[in-house]
């Protein structure tokens, strides 16, 4: 077969997007798609490993057994997402050491949420309700990514956030009914919690450097604020039905839109967080770099392992 010119190749490789293929490792793909879906993959990993940290800091306060059984398996599967992810970044041709060096020396970002600190056991009910909650609007456009091994890594991880997204919102609810100051505590995570959601989804679609390519590579097939809307209009009639209100002195249900109309997002805040002045972001790095410091000794037993393995077998 002759061989085909770089436009052919690019042509061949967006029609297959454009016909709803997924694009494997092996394939042939645009080198600028490579390292774009990398930087995304290896920060979406990056964020379900960082995002155990606040919760951990409930695992040994959570109110009842029940309750510190669920935080603990959930905690578990955040842990689980990270790894499908960290699998599914490998396949776009970077080790697992130069994903997580990038992370660990500050290079990779990871989401804004998780720099936010955990002050009461309400704030385990508002992490599952909003941000979990936030997160699945956003992973349900992922299942239908372009790229094979994320789609599929999506799609598995879809069904267990879903189940947090529940666990978080009962967590809300029985405080809800409870007593007065449990009510208020409720109140009080949603008060800190809310706007920090909004963020997860990034900056305005004008301000967002990569939304036009990767909604041509169909990566993304919602924007930014196309996402945060459908999330807001989730989300309203739920705090309705807890019975406790949004901070936000501007929503307010527009007939002719359809949708919540809502105030204007804290960018300075945003970027200060995303740039590593959020109240947790030292912190967060500290107890990251300690845990892989930490677990040297179980990474050289599973290579010397591995090796005795393989030399047995030859
Ligand atoms: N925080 O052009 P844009 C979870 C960055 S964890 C920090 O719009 P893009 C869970 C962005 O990376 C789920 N940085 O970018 C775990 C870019 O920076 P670079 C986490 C942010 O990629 C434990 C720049 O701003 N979910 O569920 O088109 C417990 C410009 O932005 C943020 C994911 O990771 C942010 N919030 O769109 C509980 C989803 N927003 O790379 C729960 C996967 C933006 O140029 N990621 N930036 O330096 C995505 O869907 C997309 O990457 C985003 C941003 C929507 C986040």
């Amino acid at each position: 077969m002759p061989e085909l010119s770089q436009l052919e190749l690019e042509t061949r490789f967006q029609k297959k997007i454009d016909d709803n293929l997924y694009i494997e490792p092996k394939d042939w793909m645009l080198e600028k798609y490579r390292q774009n879906l990398l930087r995304q993959i290896s920060q979406h990993a990056h964020s379900e490993v960082v995002g155990m940290l606040p919760e951990a800091n409930w695992i040994t306060r959570a109110p009842n057994l029940r309750r510190k059984a669920a935080l603990l398996a959930k905690i578990q599967d955040e842990a689980g997402h990270g790894l499908y992810l960290y699998s599914a970044a490998e396949t776009l041709g970077s080790s697992r050491e130069q994903i997580l060096n990038a992370f660990l020396t500050g290079k990779a970002k990871y989401s804004s949420i998780f720099n936010y600190p955990t002050l009461t056991w309400a704030d385990i009910g508002a992490i599952g309700w909003l941000v979990d909650g936030a997160a699945i609007i956003n992973q349900v456009m992922l299942q239908r990514a372009s790229y094979g091994p994320y789609a599929r890594a999506m799609i598995r991880i879809c069904r267990e956030e879903s189940f947090h997204q529940r666990q978080g919102f009962e967590i809300l609810l029985t405080l809800c009914r409870g007593s007065k100051d449990q009510k208020a505590m409720a109140q009080d995570a949603l008060n800190r919690w809310w706007w920090p959601s909004l963020m997860m989804f990034g900056p305005h679609d004008k301000d967002s450097p990569h939304t036009g390519d990767m909604t041509k590579w169909r990566v993304k097939r919602e924007s930014n604020d196309e996402l945060r809307q459908k999330f807001i209009d989730r989300t309203v009639p739920q705090a309705d039905f807890l019975g406790i209100t949004m901070p936000d002195k501007d929503l307010k249900w527009n007939e002719t839109t359809g949708h919540y109309d809502f105030g204007e997002i804290n960018w300075e805040e945003f970027n200060q967080v995303v740039s590593g002045n959020g109240p947790c972001n030292r912190e967060r790095m500290n107890a990251r770099v300690k845990a892989h410091t930490d677990g040297k000794w179980v990474r050289d037993a599973a290579t010397a392992y591995a090796n005795k393995k393989r030399n047995k077998a030859a």
